[in-house]
């Protein structure tokens, strides 16, 4: 069965986004919205295991400050923001801070010159998508890809596999005709869950997690083409095959 479609997770994946982009941008809405909060770099990587940001907000709260929860504009409060993060977010993606990581640019233009279909399954918000893919790949990068799958359109965020299914379903692809790209356990696990083979590279602060359910697993996709997709997901079929009918 040849390779249709891959799919790939957006933060840490195509760009190492957290630290000097999402981080920041929370930081910048905690302090404008008066609150005393700030995440430091070991902080942030501990709550990335929370995906989504106002989860990661509320989540956050729970632990250092409950009595901020207790309020009945909590949830008001983290929308707004959140929302204060997303604008600044975009500011610091549109500023051309966080660039591609390595390998990325060169293996979208391979896969579309070999007629494999693009998309995205992401946790992050669309316009960080937007943003990114548009500063990055320019005008028409979002349009490179087929379907975007990004943040609250399913309710459980990874490691579900929901954003996954959502987009095979939009691409009316099976699970076995296509391939996952992933940064982190967490997003490994999502792809995993959904049946598809996925390939790990991780990223900065994903380095020491456990990908044994990736089909392979890179230091960055560098010189990464096709062809190699090709192989990889030529060698996970039966793995694939088994999991599906489990
Ligand atoms: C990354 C995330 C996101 C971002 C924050 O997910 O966990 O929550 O840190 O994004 P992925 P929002 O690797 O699947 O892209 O603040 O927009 O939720
Ligand atoms: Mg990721």
């Amino acid at each position: 069965m040849p390779l249709r479609a891959v799919i790939f997770d957006v933060d840490g994946t195509l760009a190492d986004t957290e630290q000097t982009g999402h981080r920041v941008a929370f930081n910048g809405a905690f302090a404008a919205a008066g609150l005393h909060w700030h995440w430091d770099e070991a902080t942030y990587v501990d709550l990335l295991k929370v995906t989504g940001g106002k989860e990661r907000i509320r989540h956050y709260a729970r632990h250092v400050d409950p009595g901020f929860l207790a309020r009945p504009d909590a949830g008001a409060v983290i929308a707004a923001v959140h929302a204060d993060k997303t604008a600044r977010y975009v500011g610091l993606i549109e500023q051309g801070r966080v660039p591609l990581r390595p390998g990325v640019a060169d293996l979208l233009i391979d896969l579309r010159g070999a007629g494999i279909r693009l998309a995205i399954a992401t946790t992050t918000t669309p316009a960080n998508v937007t943003a990114l893919l548009t500063t990055t790949l320019g005008p028409t990068g979002e349009r490179w890809f087929e379907v975007v799958g990004a943040g609250d359109v399913v309710p459980a965020k990874k490691p579900a596999p929901d954003i996954y299914e959502w987009v095979l379903a939009r691409m009316q692809l099976s699970p076995r005709d296509a391939m996952a790209v992933e940064d982190s356990a967490v997003g490994v696990a999502a792809a995993h869950t959904a049946g598809l083979a996925t390939i790990a590279t991780p990223c900065g602060h994903t380095r020491a997690e456990d990908f044994t359910q990736a089909v392979a697993t890179v230091p960055d996709l560098l010189g990464i083409g096709a062809a190699d997709l090709r192989e990889w997901y030529a060698a996970a079929s039966p793995t694939r095959q088994t999991i599906t009918q489990a």
